[in-house]
């Protein structure tokens, strides 16, 4: 090697040195939450423990707080063998972010890690979750234990109370059935308008069931009770986390005031004896306690609540059993908790765009399927929006079951269900009854793609799943 050689290759040795401080200087900043993927036991009573995949070594995953409108950083680790989505339920955040693969956001790899940046909005009680398909695979997606409650929080007060809890209800171990095992044809008889005048009787095929119930992490009894004194104001936040059945939830001898509905402020604030809640739901209520004893607050449906789903509420020095009162007959209607609503105007400024939903039953042994429009996911002409232009989606279920549709990146405005007008809830998530139809209104402000799909797994994994693309 010569002297100019040398030179040469002592000055590429500082210019990578050089290079190397400078990479240290670039090192992105700490972020200000960490969620670890990773396989977790659940202890759901002492006689039974599961494992399953959850956020930081439990399940539910950790509250998370973020500020309404402050950027926040989340790098997601992930310790599975398998890429992972983690969807922002409820925010509207774009696309590359989202959470969703069939809106382009990349996975996070597995054994790697993935940053997302985004800035929380609106206020209110959101969830992330995990958004990847199962299909035939009853340990992935939203079977897991890959869920938790994400709170936005503003400036502006969100009322008083003396105690806050947060309650997600899950399902476990879920199995295919060809069996009923759903309840909704136990809730209330609502008009049946999308009832085909023929209905479909070829053999029903296979579904998701589960037998094994919580709330968070715990089931009837194997927890800790809610303690509460009489006289105080509970603020209750409610998630349906389950990624098979809408279900409902009773109190015995209290009411839930119900304050939001997917984590947005209603007109009327009301009242009830029962709340339901479809997968993906959030209902955020008060109960005044003032009926001192130890009581049971779960499902209405014995096989339901005696599997697990239900906790435990003990006023101070109280000492007895727990006792369960079954509660009236259901009587949720989200138009109770709307302002006075006009029928849909015939506005030609407002778009419609019809979205008729059904089930194909595919026979002993197989798993059915769910189109939108006549065909399963994908479509060859995705739901084109113009920016700027208020749509309104009308929500035809042509099946037997009651589905709760979700719509990624955007909240929209309940206008009709149960052959009621309303105005003023919003939401991102809505049970249509079976055979029932409902009309929601959103603005196309939130361009990039947006995924719309049935909270049900099995559903959307099923081909109840469409894409909303900005022309
Ligand atoms: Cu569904």
């Amino acid at each position: 090697m010569n002297r100019r050689e040398f030179v040469k290759l002592g000055g590429l040795g500082t210019i990578t040195a050089g290079a190397g401080r400078w990479l240290e200087a670039q090192e992105p900043p700490k972020a200000d939450i960490t969620l670890r993927i990773a396989p977790v036991t659940v202890e759901l009573a002492p006689d039974r423990v599961i494992s399953t995949v959850g956020y930081n070594d439990t399940s539910p995953g950790p509250v998370l707080r973020m500020r309404e409108g402050v950027p926040v950083t989340v790098d997601v680790i992930n310790d599975t063998d398998v890429p992972e989505q983690v969807h922002w339920h409820g925010l509207l955040v774009p696309a590359d972010v989202d959470g969703a693969e069939e809106e382009g956001t990349p996975a996070v790899p597995p054994h790697g890690r993935r940053r997302y940046q985004f800035t929380p909005r609106p206020a209110g009680v959101r969830w992330y979750h995990t958004h990847t398909m199962a299909m035939t695979d009853l340990h992935r997606g939203s079977y897991t234990g890959q869920f938790g409650f994400l709170v936005i929080e503003s400036a502006t007060n969100p009322g008083a109370y003396d105690q806050e809890v947060f309650l997600a209800l899950r399902d476990w171990e879920p199995f295919f059935t060809s069996m009923f095992v759903d309840t909704d044809e136990q809730n209330q008889k609502w008009p049946q308008p999308e009832r085909p005048a023929i209905l479909d009787t070829r053999p029903n095929g296979l579904e998701v069931g589960a037998t094994i119930y919580s709330i968070n992490d715990k089931a009837l009894g194997a927890g800790e009770p809610i303690r509460v004194r009489q006289g105080q104001r509970v603020l209750m936040h409610l998630l349906n986390a389950s990624a098979i059945e809408n279900r409902n939830i009773a109190f015995p001898g209290h009411q839930f005031h119900v304050l939001a509905l997917d984590g947005n402020p209603v007109p009327s604030p009301k009242p009830v004896d029962q709340v339901a809640i479809g997968p993906g739901e959030r209902v955020d209520a008060y109960v005044e306690m003032n009926q001192p004893g130890i009581w049971i607050m779960g499902a209405p449906e014995d096989d339901i609540r005696n599997g697990g789903l239900g906790i435990v509420v003990e006023y101070a020095n109280q000492r007895r059993q727990p006792q369960w009162v079954a509660p009236a007959k259901p009587s949720w209607d989200y138009t109770l908790f709307g302002k006075a609503g006009a029928p849909p105007s015939t506005d030609a400024a407002v778009q419609t765009i019809d979205m008729m939903f059904e089930k194909v039953p595919r026979g002993m042994g197989k798993f059915n399927s769910f189109t939108v429009n006549g065909k399963e996911y994908p479509h060859d002409q995705e739901f084109l929006l113009k920016q700027g232009t208020r749509y309104r989606l009308v929500f035809r279920n042509r099946t037997d079951d009651a589905h709760p549709l979700h719509l990624h990146r955007h909240l929209f405005e309940l206008i009709e269900i149960y052959g009621k007008p309303t105005a003023g809830i919003v939401k991102d998530t809505v049970v249509v009854p079976f055979y029932g139809r409902a009309t929601v209104e959103f603005v196309a402000d939130q361009p990039g793609l947006a995924l719309f799909h049935c909270h049900i797994q099995h559903h959307m994994d099923f081909g109840f799943k469409a894409l909303f693309r900005y022309a």
